[in-house]
């Protein structure tokens, strides 16, 4: 048992919406993949913030337009500091992850994008980094190429030096997968594509809350992620971009806020961030956000990595022991995310009867169909975990599928 384990169960308690019950039975919530349940502190500072300086930022010159413009780049700080960005202008408030990449798909397109040339992402990819990059391909005439993976769900890397030369325009991938839960080795991948001057967007949309990231050690040009899938606000996410990059980019949207100064012969655009943050954005999502990188840096981001891989660890064994159940991806490093496959019993099915035990999975293709296509399955049970979760949820979890299973099989 790790020592990080009675700190899993001080910490469920600050979690209101996991003190429910469902159908009768405590709500065990492992659809953290999907969004993770948020703390009282960010619930607290959703309300205060409507209860006091709530008002539109960088426009007005009283006092509550003041604390708002100041909480919001506080945060913008903040979660500059959480990821080591080298400065706060680095980093632009998007509305989530599928927001971000489509930043850099449109923009980086409209640079630099022409027949020709290519745009590599993987077999393990989210829709929302596929299907922004095969939307520029088609429009600009470029290639998708797409890294394959193997039978246990890691990226094959002999394929991806392969794929990459100096037509290759940008490589686009996951740090985690959110069907798999491979950790894809982005730092060497990064260096790779640097050899040919091609730039590295990183989908941490399911690494932020698990695992460390530092953007300058990592050296991505560009990491996106979302708000709520790391115990804060929907709606809200971070697009980092290097400065040279965001300086080079076009800007995406036009509206207020982005311009320096506009009449109708010629704009001029605002610099960094604001430039990629056009119209009212979230203000509350954004100033709430610090609330979340609090919470995670609070219990400390290496403590959580630990205690969530011995989470893992234990429900693979446990659900191991279930006759017939196939995991699907069983990378070397992987975290925080069990799929699952029974031969004859589809998935969405277990689903329900989990449902009904208490028990909130996801099941379906988890919004990456070729990871389905790959694997021949019309998608999984996922249990995907948090830190609010427990060793005694993973029996429950365990015991619950074995039975669901029996009634279906
Ligand atoms: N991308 C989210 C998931 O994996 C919605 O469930």
């Amino acid at each position: 048992m790790n020592e990080y384990l009675y700190k899993g169960e001080g910490v469920k308690a600050q979690f209101p919406a996991l003190k429910q019950m469902v159908y009768g039975k405590p709500l065990i919530y492992l659809d953290n993949g999907a969004t993770t349940q948020k703390p009282y502190s960010v619930i607290n500072a959703i309300s205060s913030y409507y209860q006091t300086i709530n008002s539109n930022i960088h426009r007005g010159v009283h006092s509550l337009s003041q604390k708002a413009t100041d909480a919001y780049e506080v945060s913008r700080n903040a979660i500059a500091a959480f990821i080591n960005a080298s400065k706060p202008s680095e980093v632009i408030f998007t509305k989530g992850t599928t927001d971000g990449i489509n930043l850099v798909a449109s923009t980086l397109a409209a640079l630099d994008l022409r027949q020709g040339d290519s745009v590599i992402i993987s077999n393990m990819e989210h829709h929302s980094n596929i299907v922004p990059w095969q939307m520029v391909c088609e429009h600009y005439k470029a290639q998708l190429k797409v890294v394959p993976i193997s039978e246990e769900g890691e990226l094959l890397l002999d394929e991806y030096d392969k794929l990459l030369d100096e037509r290759v325009k940008i490589v686009s991938i996951s740090y985690i997968s959110n069907t798999l839960g491979t950790i894809n080795p982005v730092k060497e991948m990064i260096s790779r594509a640097h050899k040919f001057g091609v730039p590295v967007l990183i989908d941490a949309a399911q690494a932020v809350q698990h695992i460390p990231i530092d953007v300058q050690d990592l050296d991505c040009d560009f990491l996106a992620f979302s708000g709520h899938k790391m115990y804060g606000p929907t709606g809200i996410g971070v697009l980092y971009g290097k400065e040279e990059w965001l300086n080079k980019l076009p800007p995406y949207q036009g509206g207020g806020d982005m311009i320096k100064s506009v009449c109708f012969e010629k704009t001029e655009y605002n610099e960094l961030p604001f430039k990629f943050e056009a119209g009212t954005p979230n203000i509350e999502g954004a100033i709430v956000l610090k609330e979340a990188v609090d919470f995670i840096a609070e219990l400390g981001i290496q403590n959580i990595a630990a205690f969530e891989q011995s989470l893992l660890e234990y429900a693979t064994a446990r659900v191991l022991e279930i006759p017939g159940l196939r995991i699907i991806g069983t990378a070397k490093h992987k975290t925080s995310v069990l799929s699952m496959f029974v031969d004859g019993v589809h998935p969405y099915d277990v689903g329900v009867l989990l449902d009904k035990m208490g028990i909130a999975v996801r099941t379906g293709h988890h919004c990456t169909e070729p990871i389905m296509d790959f694997y021949r399955v019309p998608g999984t049970i996922r249990a995907s975990f948090a830190v609010y979760n427990t060793m005694e949820e993973v029996d429950k979890l365990a015991n619950s599928l074995q039975k669901a299973i029996t009634m279906l099989s």
